[in-house]
C-alpha cells in the first residue's frame, strides 16, 4: 500500500527518487527501530532532503497530504522519539544529507552547521581550525546537531559549557507550514521579543524542523589532566566536587560519577579495556578532568592541589592521573562504555533522573534500599553527570533472571517507585534525554498541570494540525 501512496511522488520530485526509501528499496531497520531496540515501527517512507529548501518542500507536501512527519537525526535517542508509530503512515525525515558546516567565524567565536552534521565531524572540524566546540557525548560519532538541538543534550562537559541549550546563538527552523525562519544571528544579546530559539530546542521535533544552527565555539585549552579516583562514598563523591569547584573554578571541565558495578560491566563486556582498579576495589569512581587555558604547569599545580586536599579530607582513597593523551582518552573510554557495555547484558529500565547535587547521596541511599526490598537481588547500573546533578539510575535484573520478562513484568512499578521518589526530592524524571514515547505517560502523570497546559498551547499554536512527531512528548 506504503509505495501507492499519491504523496510519494512528489516527495520523490522534491529530494530525488534514491533518497525517498520505501520497503521495496530494502531494509529500512535502521530508520524505523529505536537505538534501544524497545520499539520497531513502520514508515511510509523514508524521505533524505539535502537542503533547507528541500526540507520546507517536504514539509508542505505532507500538510498538503495531511501525512504526519517523524524528524530524525543519527538515531541514537534513548526515549524512543526519533522512530515512526506502526501505522506505516508516517514519513521518517531523516536529515543526515543535510549535513554541511557553513562557516566558522572566528572574531564571533560560532560556527554554524546544518543540522544532519554528525557531532564528531563539527569537533574535528573546529579542532582542525584551533576551536573547541565542547558538546561531547558516547554517541557522537553518529549522532547529529540537529537531534542534539532537539533533545538539548547534555554528556560529559556539561558541569562547564552547559547544555546543547547554552551552546546555541541561533537556528534556522522549518515550521510546521512548510515556512523558513531564519534565526541565525549569531548575536549574544537580542532582546526583541520571545526568544523562538529557546522553544525549538529541546523541543524534540513536535514544533518544527532545525535546519540548521549558530553555535558557540572556544578557544582549545592548552593543558588538559584527568583523573580516575576510588571514592569511599557517594557522599565523598559530593564533598570531591566541591573541592574540585574551589581548586579548578572554570577549569573543571567534566565530573563523572559511576558505581563499582557499572565499571564491572565494562570489565566484563570489554575485556580489552585496561581498568585502573581491581573488581570491588572501590564503592564509587570518578572521573575528573580539568583544562586549563594557561599552561600545563598551571594546569598540573591546580590539580595536585585539588589531590592532595581531597586525599587529606579522605574524600579519595586512590587515583590514576593521565600522563598523556592517550591514557586520558583511555581512561575516559571507560566512562563511555558504560551504556553500551550495559546494553550487552540485556535489557534494561533507565532512568535519566536530576536532582540537586547536595541530595543525590541520600536518594541513592533511601532509592537502593527500597528496590532491594521489592526485588531482592536487583542490579542497580548507577552512574552519570554528578558535577550536573544528573544521574543515569538503571534497573538491571537479578543476576541470571530473564532480563526481558524482568522489563515486561516489573518496568511499570519499578519506574513508580523511582519517579515517585525523584519527585518527593524535587528532581526531574528527565535530565537530558527527554520525553519521546516512552516517558510521554510519566511526563502527564508528573509535570506540573499548569506547564503542561503551557506546553499544550505552545504545540497547537505551532502545529495545529499535529503533523510534527505525533505521539511523543505530549
Ligand atoms: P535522533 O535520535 O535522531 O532524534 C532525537 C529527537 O530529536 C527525536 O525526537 C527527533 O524527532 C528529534 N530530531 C532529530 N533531528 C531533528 C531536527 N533536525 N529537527 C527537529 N527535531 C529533530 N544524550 C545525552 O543527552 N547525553 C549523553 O551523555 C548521551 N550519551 C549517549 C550515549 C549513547 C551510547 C547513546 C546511544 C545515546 C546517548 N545519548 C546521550 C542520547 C542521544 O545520543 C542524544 O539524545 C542525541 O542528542 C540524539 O541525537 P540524534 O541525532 O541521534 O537524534
Ligand atoms: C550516558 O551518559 C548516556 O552515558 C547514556 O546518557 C545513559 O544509557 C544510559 O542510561
Ligand atoms: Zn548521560
Amino acid at each position: 500500500m506504503s509505495t501507492q501512496h499519491p504523496i510519494l511522488d512528489t516527495l520523490r520530485a522534491i529530494v530525488g527518487a534514491t533518497h525517498v526509501l520505501t520497503d521495496a528499496d530494502g531494509d529500512l531497520t535502521a530508520y524505523e527501530q529505536d537505538w534501544r531496540k524497545r520499539e520497531r515501527g513502520k514508515a511510509l517512507a523514508v524521505v533524505r532532503p539535502a537542503s533547507t529548501d528541500e526540507v520546507a518542500a517536504v514539509v508542505r507536501a505532507c500538510v498538503a497530504h495531511k501525512v504526519a512527519l517523524v524528524p530524525q537525526g543519527g538515531n541514537t535517542g534513548m526515549v524512543v522519539g526519533s522512530t515512526p508509530d506502526a501505522s506505516g503512515t508516517q514519513v521518517v525525515l531523516n536529515l543526515t544529507r543535510l549535513n554541511r558546516i557553513r562557516t566558522i567565524d572566528a572574531a564571533n567565536l560560532t560556527v554554524t552547521v546544518e543540522a544532519g552534521c554528525v557531532l564528531q565531524t563539527l569537533q574535528e572540524a573546529c579542532a582542525a581550525q584551533g576551536y573547541l566546540f565542547p558538546l561531547s557525548l558516547a554517541a557522537e560519532g553518529s549522532c547529529t546537531i540537529g537531534g542534539n538541538l532537539a533533545t538539548n543534550a547534555g554528556g560529559t562537559q556539561v558541569v562547564r559549557y552547559g547544555n546543547t541549550r547554552e551552546l546555541c546563538l541561533g537556528l534556522e527552523v522549518v515550521t510546521a507550514q512548510g515556512e523558513v525562519w531564519h534565526g541565525l544571528t549569531g548575536l549574544r544579546k537580542d532582546n526583541t521579543g520571545y526568544d523562538l530559539r529557546h522553544l525549538f530546542i529541546g523541543s524534540e521535533g513536535t514544533l518544527g524542523i532545525i535546519t540548521a544552527a549558530t553555535l558557540r565555539i572556544y578557544p582549545q585549552p592548552v593543558a588538559q589532566l584527568t583523573a580516575f579516583a576510588a571514592l569511599p562514598s557517594l557522599d565523598a563523591a559530593v564533598q570531591l566536587l566541591g573541592l574540585a569547584h574551589q581548586h579548578l573554578h572554570a577549569g573543571l571541565t567534566g565530573f563523572e560519577v559511576m558505581a563499582d558495578f557499572a565499571v564491572g560491566l565494562v570489565r566484563k563486556h570489554f575485556p580489552q579495556q585496561r581498568i585502573p582498579f581491581a573488581a570491588a576495589a572501590s564503592p564509587w569512581y570518578v572521573v575528573l578532568e580539568n583544562s586549563d587555558l594557561e599552561s600545563e604547569t598551571h594546569a598540573r599545580t591546580r590539580f595536585e592541589a585539588l589531590m592532595e586536599a581531597a586525599f587529606e579530607q579522605g574524600c579519595i582513597t586512590d587515583a590514576v592521573i593521565a600522563e598523556n593523551i592517550a591514557q586520558a582518552h583511555a581512561l575516559w573510554h571507560i566512562r563511555e562504555s558504560v551504556p553500551l557495555a550495559q546494553a550487552q547484558e540485556g535489557l534494561n529500565i533507565k532512568h535519566d533522573i536530576s536532582l540537586a547535587v547536595s541530595r543525590i547521596p541520600a536518594f541513592v541511599a533511601e532509592m537502593d534500599a527500597l528496590l532491594a526490598q521489592h526485588y531482592p537481588g536487583v542490579r542497580l547500573v548507577n552512574y552519570g553527570h554528578l558535577g550536573d546533578g544528573n544521574l543515569h539510575y538503571n534497573v538491571q535484573a537479578p543476576e541470571g533472571t530473564n532480563g526481558e520478562a524482568f522489563l515486561l513484568e516489573q518496568e511499570g512499578q519499578v519506574n513508580t517507585l523511582v519517579y515517585d521518589m525523584v519527585q518527593r526530592y524535587s528532581g526531574s524524571i528527565s535530565a537530558e534525554h527527554g520525553i519521546g514515547s516512552m516517558k510521554r505517560d510519566k511526563l502527564a502523570h508528573y509535570k506540573e498541570p499548569a506547564a503542561l497546559a503551557l506546553m499544550r498551547s505552545i504545540k497547537a499554536a505551532l502545529d495545529p494540525q499535529g503533523l510534527l512527531n505525533p505521539g511523543k512528548m505530549l
